[in-house]
């Protein structure tokens, strides 16, 4: 086996504000992330509906995400997959890669549903594929600009189903936009807002100008993006988390991140080549590797986050709500507030040092993410004997422990297994920047099934 999947166990510290608990005793919340660095489908985790708006092939990278996506597709409900315009596509829509690379899916599927339960057809995700209006932007919001997409998106969030609908868009916005206008001519205000309410947006940038309008005119609507996008021929996309999933070729930055595994090297030999068709799909990099990948990676139920709470980071970052005012090439003329760019300090094996910025909250798992995808990309070929699949983890105690301050605290995770018998090994991560204590925490036996810790002090020294 090329590599084994470790087991990592995380923590998250979360209280209340201080403020609120002068006497009372402390509530550290503890989140124990047993499998960041692996997915696990457990059929009483509950997928997440997603509907996924793609600009794809104005240039490789969304084809490439979406070979990665299918992979995935056992993890969520699939509620459709809709091509769009982008600023960089302005009038066409390209569903016939989509197609495509579903036709390729279409030979694989059996061999995927050997290895995990729940991905969906061929036929299933075919019949969810629709088009956006080919127009850019808010000149495809309004009278006259309904399409399939944006009919199909009224559609589904007018389902009888309590949870929420994640739409992600890895190219402009506006077919959800022309969803929302519709829904105004024809909805009452009350349902509407019901309505808003239900949606979970994850835009990869400004790619129109749909997104700014949507936030202005919906200030409550849940969205989480790095606002600004190109205009007066400059681009603001290294500034956006998500491009710490690999390399921007015209910024090369983020030397903490791993590069090996998202050279040309890895990809050929893990993805692209020797994994049936679905590999052959994967394009080339032209500019920077799967840039739209973390709308989804954010939503992977791996034990590492919550997708409600974009601040206690993911394989898709990690973002807070406030309002960028710091943004370069900022669009809106009227901000507001938002799920955005949030920092992590990050300690890098790649060059023994340690690394601040928004960034690190996605490189920091980048062999995790890269290795349970080559995992996966396997599965399309090899029989389940023949594979790799990631542990099993289970913790000895709830996930959620109310503490005092002072309070010693033994973390289990004895009972975790792998399926294909492959050892174990353990990290218990303290994630600083989810909590707001000022107290470093020091974990005791922290590659041990067993670790400990002391309660930190919440208020000053
Ligand atoms: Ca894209
Ligand atoms: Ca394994």
């Amino acid at each position: 086996m090329y590599f084994s999947i470790t087991s990592k166990i995380f923590i998250l510290q979360h209280t209340f504000m201080k403020s609120l608990l002068p006497k009372l005793p402390l509530l550290l919340m503890l989140l124990m992330m047993l499998s960041a660095f692996t997915t696990f489908a457990s059929p009483a985790i509950e997928k997440p509906r997603v509907i996924v708006l793609t600009d794809i092939e104005n240039e490789p990278d969304d084809a490439q995400s979406l070979v990665r996506f299918l992979t995935y597709s056992n993890l969520f409900d699939v509620e459709g997959i809709i091509a769009t315009t982008s600023v960089w596509l302005r009038d066409k829509t390209a569903e016939w890669r989509i197609y495509e690379i579903l036709e390729a899916y279409k030979e694989v599927q059996p061999k995927l549903a050997k290895h995990e339960p729940g991905y969906p057809t061929f036929e299933e995700l075919r019949s969810r594929t629709k088009a956006g209006v080919p127009r850019y932007g808010m000149k495809g919001v309004g009278e006259g600009n309904d399409s399939e997409g944006s009919e199909w998106i009224i559609q589904a969030l007018k389902k009888e189903d309590p949870r929420p609908l994640w739409v992600l868009a890895w190219g402009g916005p506006n077919c959800l936009a022309q969803s929302l206008w519709k829904m105004e001519q024809t909805e009452t205000a009350e349902d509407l807002e019901r309505y808003v309410k239900k949606l979970r947006v994850y835009t990869i940038s400004d790619q129109d100008d749909s997104g700014p309008w949507m936030r202005k005119k919906y200030p409550d609507l849940f969205y989480i993006c790095t606002p600004g996008y190109a205009h007066n021929g400059r681009q603001a996309y290294h500034f956006a988390t998500w491009s710490g999933i690999s390399r921007d070729q015209f910024h090369g930055r983020f030397p903490g991140g791993n590069r090996e595994v998202i050279s040309k090297e890895w990809i050929r030999e893990n993805i692209q080549e020797n994994h049936g068709p679905l590999g052959s799909e994967y394009p080339d990099v032209a500019y920077l590797m799967e840039g739209d990948t973390p709308s989804f990676l954010y939503l992977i139920n791996n034990g590492l986050g919550c997708s409600e709470h974009p601040d206690y980071g993911s394989w898709g970052g990690r973002y807070e709500y406030y309002t960028p005012r710091t943004q370069l090439y900022f669009f809106e003329p009227e901000i507001r507030p938002l799920w955005t760019n949030a920092m992590d300090e990050v300690f890098s094996e790649v060059d023994q040092q340690y690394h601040t910025g928004n960034h690190a909250t996605i490189w920091r798992w980048r062999e995790a993410y890269q290795n349970d995808f080559a995992a996966r990309m396997d599965w399309c070929t090899l029989a389940y004997e023949e594979a790799n699949h990631p542990p099993v983890p289970a913790l000895a105690h709830d996930q959620v422990m109310e503490l005092s301050e002072g309070e010693k605290v033994v973390l289990k995770a004895e009972g975790s297994i792998d399926p294909d018998g492959n050892a174990l090994s353990y990290n218990w991560i303290y994630y600083r920047e989810v909590g707001n204590s000022v107290y470093w925490l020091n974990m005791e036996n922290e590659n041990s099934p067993k670790a400990s810790f002391t309660a930190p002090s919440m208020g000053f020294p």
